[in-house]
């Protein structure tokens, strides 16, 4: 991307900070985003919202705006200082308006970006998963009374477990022999746990397990901590939409237990830690479990397994489809990826007894 295209893009947004040069924030699979240095702080993010992935952009950008809007009334008795480190803050447009369009159709957004943080691919201490679980935790609480349904759905059956299989199922039908047969052992273990993977969705569709306002990608990458490992902010609020509990819950877990980083090729290296995980479920339950009924709170585990298992299956349908949604760094990378996760359900499996919920409350 060229510096003189980001600064003009920059430009159009409404601040009173020069342009002085930028660096491209690598970690996520979808959009493009990219830090803006200016000659006095403070720095923005700028970033591309993937329009091919994110069909109804201006929908999604009214969703992040209208939850930042609800935090900062929740945490308004903070000093103003501490709620710009807490609450993402969005820019609008010179026009007024949250995103820009460029000639190339592209829809661009800037956010404040927030000083003195800190962020995780991989966690490495009781602490952060600990504080990770506070910080998901409390963002669920804050948005307990926001309605559901003034959200947009930006992703539709985004985690749907039969629309994952039905897209699976496709991609076995366009897959090239070469990957097919490379990714047959994995193929098998996905119909094995077909049945138990769609239990969360029953109870959901049934009404048993209730829709709240969900982050839906609290991967440990999108949590902030302050130099001294104490939670700060859920950021990337892109696919804030109606969802239940166990979403955010097994996302994070998925992320936070895994010893290694979800691309790790070698598979001794993954495992997962039954220590963070009980060290995220007491900080995640401390701010919500007042929230939370008991068939919620029981099915937690579940949800930390459904989680690494719709990753797994996801990835895999994307490198039968000859990788067309995630970006990749290599061929094999979404199978990589893949591998990686069905690794740590197999981990998770054999320790999942001490992932029971029970003994684990605060409440206890
Ligand atoms: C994608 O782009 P990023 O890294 O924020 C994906 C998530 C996955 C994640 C896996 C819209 O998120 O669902 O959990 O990759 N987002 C979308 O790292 O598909
Ligand atoms: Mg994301």
């Amino acid at each position: 991307m060229q510096e003189d295209k980001l600064k003009f893009l920059f430009d159009q947004f409404d601040h009173t900070s020069e342009f002085d040069s930028f660096e491209e924030l690598a970690s996520g699979h979808i959009n493009d985003t990219f830090l803006i240095k200016t000659i006095a702080k403070p720095y923005f993010v700028l970033q591309r919202i993937n329009h091919k992935v994110f069909v109804d952009v201006p929908g999604l950008i009214s969703n992040k705006v209208a939850i930042s809007r609800h935090l900062k009334e929740k945490l308004k008795h903070l000093p103003e200082e501490q709620l710009r480190q807490q609450v993402l803050d969005f820019v609008n447009t010179k026009s007024g308006k949250p995103y820009y369009q460029d000639k190339d159709g592209n829809y661009w957004n800037v956010m404040v970006f927030i000083e003195d943080s800190v962020s995780f691919e991989t966690v490495n201490n009781e602490e952060v998963a600990y504080e990770g679980g506070k910080l998901f935790g409390n963002f669920l609480f804050l948005t307990s009374d926001f309605p559901a349904s003034k959200l947009t759905e930006v992703i539709s059956k985004f985690h749907d477990m039969s629309f994952r299989f039905f897209q699976f199922e496709a991609s076995l039908k366009v897959a090239s022999n070469e990957r097919w047969n490379i990714a047959k052992p994995y193929i098998m273990q996905v119909n094995e746990l077909k049945e138990e993977m769609h239990i969360l969705q029953n109870l959901k569709k049934s009404g048993e397990i209730r829709l709240r306002v969900t982050h839906n990608d609290t991967k440990i990458s999108n949590a902030l901590f302050d130099k001294n490992n104490k939670g700060l902010c859920v950021i990337d609020t892109d696919t804030v939409m109606p969802g239940i509990v166990h979403y955010d819950f097994g996302d994070a877990i998925r992320t936070i237990c895994n010893t290694a980083a979800e691309d790790e090729k070698n598979l001794d290296l993954v495992n997962f830690n039954v220590d963070y995980y009980k060290a995220y479920v007491k900080g995640f339950l401390e701010e919500i479990e007042t929230e939370l009924s008991p068939i919620e709170i029981e099915y937690l585990p579940l949800g930390a397994k459904t989680m690494i298992f719709i990753m797994a299956l996801r990835f895999l349908t994307d490198y039968l489809n000859g990788d067309i949604y995630y970006k990749t760094a290599y061929p094999e990378h979404n199978l990589d990826r893949a591998k990686n996760q069905f690794k740590l359900i197999e981990s998770l499996t054999e320790k999942f007894k001490e992932t029971e919920i029970d003994n684990l409350s605060h409440k206890n």
